[in-house]
C-alpha cells in the first residue's frame, strides 16, 4: 500500500490559525505529498490562511471563501474548485459555530435561533458540502470525507450544551452520508478529537481543568495535539482506510472508554 498522497488533492475547510485542528490536518496531508485547497468562512481569516499555506512544502494552494450558511456560496466555491483542479480526492470539514452565551450554564437556556444556527453551521454544512461534491461529480475515482466531532455529541459534557446536540446530528449525518455516497465509493467518517486549545476553545472558562482531567484520567494520561489528529485524518483520507466508512475514530488518548 502506497502511503504517499502525491498526485492527490484535498479540500481543507476551517483553518483559522496555526492552532486549528484543520491546520494539523493540512500539515499531515502536505507532508504526505498532497495538494491542498483551503476554504475559509470569515473575510478576516483569509490573510492567516494564505500566510500559513505559504509555509507548506506544496506551494500555490488554492484559497477560497466558502460561507457554509449558503447553498449558493457552497456551490460557487466547489464549482471554482472543479474549474481549477478538475477533480479532488477528499474533503476535511472542520467547521462549527454556536453562540458563546449558549455554551455555558443550562442547556435549556438555548434559544430556537441559537439551536438552528449551531445545527446550520456545525451539522448541515457537512451534508450540504457532500451533496454538492456528489452533484458536481468532484470525486469520480471515489474519495474520502472527514469531519470533526467531540465526545459531547455522545454524552453530556458540561457546558458543551447546544454543540453536543449539533455534534450528535453531525455524527448521525456521517452514517447516512456514508450509506448514500458509498455507491460512488466515497467514504465518510468522523474524528472525535480530545480537548485541544484552539480558537474554538477560546473563552471556555475552565479549559485548564478540562485538560487536567485528561492528564489524570485518560488512559494515556495526557492530552492530544493537532498533529495527532492530523495523522488520523491522513489515514482516513488515504487508501489505508479504504474499508472504513460511517465510523467515528476517537483521537482522545482513550478518554472515551472511561466511564
Ligand atoms: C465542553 C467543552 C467546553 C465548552 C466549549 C464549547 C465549544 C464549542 C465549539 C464552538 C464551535 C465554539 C464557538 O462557536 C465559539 C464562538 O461562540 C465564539 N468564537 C468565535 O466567534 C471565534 C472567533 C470563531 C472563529 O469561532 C468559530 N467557531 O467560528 C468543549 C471543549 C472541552 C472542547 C472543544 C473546544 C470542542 C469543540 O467543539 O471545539
Amino acid at each position: 500500500m502506497n502511503l504517499s498522497l502525491e498526485g492527490k488533492t484535498f479540500v481543507v475547510m476551517g483553518v483559522a490559525n496555526k492552532r486549528s485542528i484543520a491546520w494539523g490536518i493540512a500539515q499531515s496531508l502536505d507532508a504526505a505529498g498532497a495538494r491542498l485547497i483551503f476554504t475559509y468562512g470569515r473575510e478576516r481569516t483569509e490573510k492567516n490562511v494564505r500566510q500559513l499555506a505559504e509555509t507548506l512544502n506544496h506551494q500555490n494552494s488554492l484559497v477560497l471563501q466558502c460561507n457554509v450558511e449558503s447553498d449558493e456560496a457552497i456551490e460557487a466555491c466547489f464549482k471554482t474548485i472543479k474549474e481549477e483542479v478538475g477533480m479532488i480526492d477528499g474533503i476535511a470539514h472542520c467547521v462549527a459555530f454556536a453562540n458563546t452565551e449558549e455554551l455555558k450554564g443550562d442547556y435549556t437556556n438555548v434559544t430556537r435561533e441559537g439551536f438552528l444556527l449551531a445545527h446550520n453551521i456545525s451539522s448541515y454544512s457537512l451534508t450540504a458540502v457532500a451533496k454538492v461534491a456528489k452533484e458536481l461529480e468532484l470525486m469520480p475515482n471515489g474519495g474520502s470525507i472527514i469531519t470533526l466531532t467531540y465526545l459531547g455529541g455522545e454524552r453530556v459534557m458540561e457546558n458543551y450544551n447546544i454543540m453536543g446536540v449539533a455534534k450528535a446530528s453531525l455524527e448521525a449525518s456521517v452514517k447516512y452520508l456514508a450509506n448514500d455516497l458509498g455507491k460512488q465509493n466515497i467514504r465518510v467518517n468522523a474524528i472525535s478529537a480530545g480537548p485541544i486549545r484552539t480558537l474554538s476553545a477560546k473563552g471556555v472558562g475552565d479549559f485548564n481543568s478540562v485538560l487536567k482531567v485528561m492528564d489524570e484520567r485518560a488512559p494515556l494520561h495526557r492530552g492530544v495535539s493537532i498533529d495527532e489528529v492530523g495523522d488520523t485524518a491522513y489515514f482516513l483520507l488515504s487508501d489505508l482506510s479504504r474499508g472504513i466508512t460511517g465510523e467515528n475514530i476517537h483521537v482522545d488518548a482513550g478518554y472515551h472508554v472511561i466511564g
